[in-house]
């Protein structure tokens, strides 16, 4: 059987799974590589004076990795620049945030060839290899150009966006140029996949031609595509929601909303993510029913990311504005409408509170999937659960229907939606949930993680 490789900007294979910290997709990864007998290579994280093209290796728990320090203008410009700064923003659809420095696209190119001068050594002719998000597009591209033959797969964990966003990035067609290196190319939904046919199909001079079974040709290649919707490890976290903690904190938020019903939102502090809309709708419905205020509250669990980046640090501050300005106006003196954290919790607190909430309102402006959306489901008790609160802009929206799908850029369709979670009568909240949730054990990340790699194994080579 040949060896998996997986690339990531960050590894984050756990140094110790029992602690439960690690996300689904590390253990999934994880799993495979410890079957594949494979490797996983990425950044370390860290920064040295000098860049010297050869990775350290550790053994984490059982899964070897090998890790690559960068300079700091690497950093500077591939990670927080190029990654976080243009195509983030743009693949996102706000290229009011999106900022197209030159720099940034050289970082970006030059980062990724370091990448390649290191990995190239240390793949062996039968390996597959399989390269992770939006950081390490030209990857492959790079690895080619070293002589590289395998098998190379891409997966996008964000959204592909529409083609006449795209082309206001300088460079889009070498950017696009260089999918066409990898043999196979993933992403969550067909919607994210149909944006990139139509970039190939459109775009004029790059000769591109839609081929049947999802395959593409332009630039004078051909390339594989496929959507792979990832999911959550759906075993994992109900061990994690039946656990000691995830009890204890279950009990403990069942207590403190037992006259009230609670409202849960987990977020990353991220624009994308529509949290100052999702507020302004939970406001609007604190307007629109008077008798409902003081029986429910917003628990808004959202640790802080990319903190380095002004965009992250304007909307943590719009935040914490928005959220005091809410409990000013409406909060009572035995009752606050929005508790609002910018803190991480245990995964198995986490499933304990998702557990205690009646309402999971997840409600991006866009959004490649969304695990949060996957993990409530997974989370609710099958003979009382609560009801998913989905935008119909995030990839998970095309798999799970059943949810009350809105509209997040419009604040009284959140408040509707809000108001219409909390009085669903039970038989409807059940049949709901039965149905979300066997999409979401259909689609887990094993089958995902086990889909993609069969894929990549079966595609004929460039
Ligand atoms: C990208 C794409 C795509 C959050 N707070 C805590 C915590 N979390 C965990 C959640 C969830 C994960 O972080 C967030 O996953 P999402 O899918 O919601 O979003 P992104 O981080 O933006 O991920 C996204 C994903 O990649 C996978 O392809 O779905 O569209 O943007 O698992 O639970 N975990 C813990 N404590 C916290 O306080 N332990």
């Amino acid at each position: 059987m040949s060896r998996l490789i997986v690339v990531s900007n960050r590894v984050s294979a756990p140094k110790d799974p029992a602690a439960g910290s690690a996300g689904g997709l590390a253990m999934a990864l994880s799993a495979a590589l410890r079957k594949y007998d494979g490797l996983w290579f990425g950044w370390s994280g860290e920064t040295v004076e000098t860049f010297k093209p050869e990775a350290q290796f550790e053994d984490r728990a059982g899964v070897t990795v090998a890790l690559v320090d960068l300079e700091a203008q690497d950093v500077d410009e591939y990670y927080n620049g190029y990654a976080n700064k243009t195509l983030w923003p743009l693949f996102h659809h706000r290229v009011d945030l999106t900022e197209y420095e030159r720099s940034y696209g050289e970082g970006y190119e030059r980062t990724n060839a370091r990448f390649a001068e290191v990995l190239a050594p240390l793949i062996q002719p039968d390996d597959l290899i399989w390269i992770h998000d939006y950081h390490m597009i030209p990857l492959a591209r790079d690895l080619r150009r070293r002589g590289i033959t395998n098998k190379i797969g891409f997966f996008l964990h964000t959204p592909w966006p529409a083609r006449q966003l795209l082309v206001t990035l300088p460079y889009h067609r070498r950017l696009v140029e260089s999918m066409f290196d990898f043999d196979l190319l993933g992403f969550h939904t067909r919607e994210w996949l149909d944006l990139f046919r139509d970039y190939v199909a459109s775009e004029p001079d790059i000769h591109g031609k839609l081929l049947a079974n999802d395959a593409m040709e332009a630039f004078g290649k051909t390339v594989q595509a496929g959507v792979f919707p990832i999911g959550i490890d759906v075993d994992a976290f109900v061990e994690a929601r039946n656990s000691a903690l995830g009890n204890r904190t279950y009990d403990r938020m069942a207590a403190s909303s037992a006259f009230r019903s609670m409202i849960v939102g987990v977020d990353r502090l991220d624009y994308s993510k529509g949290l100052e809309q999702r507020m302004l709708g939970y406001e609007q419905f604190l307007h629109d029913n008077p008798e409902m205020r003081g029986e429910v509250f917003l628990l808004q669990v959202t640790p802080i990311s990319r903190d380095e980046v002004d965009t992250y640090q304007d909307i943590r501050q719009r935040l914490d504005a928005l959220s005091g300005r809410i409990n000013g106006e409406y909060a009572d003196m035995d009752w606050q409408p929005i508790r609002y954290l910018n803190r991480t919790f245990r995964r198995d607190q986490l499933a304990g509170v998702y557990r205690a909430a009646k309402v999971g309102l997840v409600t991006p402006l866009r959004d490649g999937m969304n695990l949060v959306a996957k993990e409530y489901v997974a989370a609710q008790s099958p003979e009382d659960p609560g009801v998913l609160i989905l935008s119909r802009f995030a990839g998970a929206a095309e798999q799970m229907g059943e949810a009350l799908l809105v509209n997040p850029f419009s604040r009284e369709e959140l408040s509707d939606a809000i108001k219409r979670a909390l009085v669903m009568p039970l038989a409807e909240r059940r049949r709901k949930w039965e149905s979300l949730m066997q999409v979401v054990r259909d689609t887990d990340v094993g089958v995902w993680r086990d889909d993609f790699v069969a894929s990549l194994r079966a595609v004929d080579p460039q």
